[in-house]
C-alpha cells in the first residue's frame, strides 16, 4: 500500500465514494462524525476499529461523547491523506453499518 498522500481528482473520486466523510477544515485529513445510539454501541464499534487499527499499524484520532464519535484520519508520516486513510475509513463505515 503506497503512502503517496491523495491530492486533486483521485481524493475527490476516494471521498467520493466513501459515505459522509468530507475535508477536515484547517489541515490535510479527512473525517466523519459518527452517531451511535449509545455509548455501548459507540464504544463497541470503536473496539472494533482499535483491533483493526492495531492490526495495519494504522491509527484513527478521535474524540467520544456518549454515542457520537468524531473521527479523523491523516497519514502522519506522510503529512496528507493516503490509502491507508481510506482503507480505514471504508472499514469504520463496514463496523457502523453493521450496528445501525
Ligand atoms: N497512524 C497514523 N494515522 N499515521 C501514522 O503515520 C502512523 C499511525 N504511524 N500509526 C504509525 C502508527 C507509527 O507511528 C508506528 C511507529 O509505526
Amino acid at each position: 500500500m503506497t503512502e503517496t498522500p491523495l491530492h486533486g481528482v483521485e481524493r475527490v473520486r476516494v471521498l467520493r465514494e466513501l459515505q459522509g466523510w468530507t475535508e477536515a477544515k484547517g489541515r490535510d485529513a479527512i473525517s466523519k462524525t459518527f452517531q451511535f445510539k449509545s455509548f455501548n454501541q459507540a464504544w463497541g464499534w470503536m473496539s472494533r476499529v482499535a483491533l483493526f487499527a492495531e492490526k495495519t499499524d494504522h491509527h484513527p484520532e478521535w474524540f467520544n461523547v456518549y454515542g457520537r464519535v468524531e473521527v479523523t484520519l491523516s497519514t502522519h508520516s506522510a503529512g496528507g491523506v493516503t490509502e491507508k486513510d481510506i482503507e480505514l475509513a471504508r472499514k469504520m463505515d463496514g463496523y457502523a453499518a453493521v450496528l445501525a
